[in-house]
């Protein structure tokens, strides 16, 4: 029996799964005083509201190479995913794990997915990838199936501040300006590149949940899944879930929450939706 895992970076907020070997590799979140690590003893709550009053310097650094390979265990077969290669260096540390796994471990095989976004839209290649494992397909069936089933999903956010994205260089700081000026919301997505695209500056969070479900329309949302993960803010995932409800009957929609990469990026309030498109 070959035995198959698994492997995500913490920015996909999956700390475990059931039914499949699952081993999530954390993410770090550094100020000048204290360093959190993005696993399972991380209180977020505690994290997001440290760095609301924090004045100083701080960064994100991804898993390195080990961190990778060690996460891989002893698995034949390793199925990973990782956040954008447009944002993180997490992919390339993960692609330099395979190589050193695979040459070291005759007839052993790793396949890394740049998910060419983060959270819940990686949230939904996990359960995919978990699906295809289950049916007992051979691996490289998974790799193109898994690769054809991301064009076919997208992920929208709604954030109320972008300072962490700016002071980290991950958005210009003029784009990241108007967030939470005057109540604006930024509403965008994950572009094709895997980095962030804004579409639209909404006055209030109302405003900016009706327009994230317009947007999921002409994106391309008909039936499929709605993964849905919130920066303490459950308030707007229900709220966004009623939304969604109305007017796609037949979604299939979860709420989870934020673990520490997202929110230090996302930030109070902030969500992230991934789908699928019809
Ligand atoms: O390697 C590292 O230090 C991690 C850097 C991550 C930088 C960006 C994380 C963004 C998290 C913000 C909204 C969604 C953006 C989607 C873009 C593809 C969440």
């Amino acid at each position: 029996m070959r035995k198959i895992k698994i492997v995500a970076d913490s920015s996909s907020d999956v700390l475990e799964f059931s039914g499949v070997d699952f081993a999530s590799v954390p993410l770090k979140i550094i100020s000048s005083e204290r360093e959190f690590v993005d696993d399972e003893s991380l209180s977020t709550e505690e994290m997001v509201h440290y760095f609301d009053n924090y004045k100083g310097r701080s960064k994100t650094s991804c898993p390195n190479t080990a961190e990778w390979i060690e996460a891989f265990g002893d698995a034949d077969e390793v199925f990973c995913v990782t956040i954008t290669s447009g944002l993180s260096g997490s992919y390339n540390a993960a692609m330099a794990a395979k190589k050193i796994y695979e040459s070291e471990n005759e007839g052993k095989q790793v396949f890394v997915l740049d998910s060419l976004s983060t959270g819940p839209e990686m949230r939904l290649a996990i359960e995919k990838m978990a699906e295809y494992i289950k049916m007992g397909l051979p691996f490289d069936i998974i790799c193109d199936s898994i690769k054809k089933y991301t064009k076919k999903t997208g992920l929208i956010f709604m954030l109320k501040s972008m300072k962490n994205l700016a002071n980290n260089g991950r958005v210009s700081p003029v784009a990241a300006k108007v967030a939470g000026i005057f109540g604006i919301h930024v509403v965008g997505k994950a572009s094709d590149e895997g980095t962030l695209e804004q579409m639209h500056k909404c006055v209030g969070e109302k405003r900016a949940l009706a327009t994230i479900v317009s947007d999921l329309a002409s994106l391309g949302l008909r039936t499929g899944k709605v993964r849905i993960a919130h920066c303490l803010n459950e308030a707007a995932a229900l709220h966004l879930t009623e939304l969604i409800k109305q007017k796609f009957e037949k979604v299939q929609i979860e709420i989870h929450k934020c673990r520490g990469l997202c929110s230090f990026y996302a930030e109070m309030g902030g969500i992230l939706i991934g789908f699928e498109k019809a």
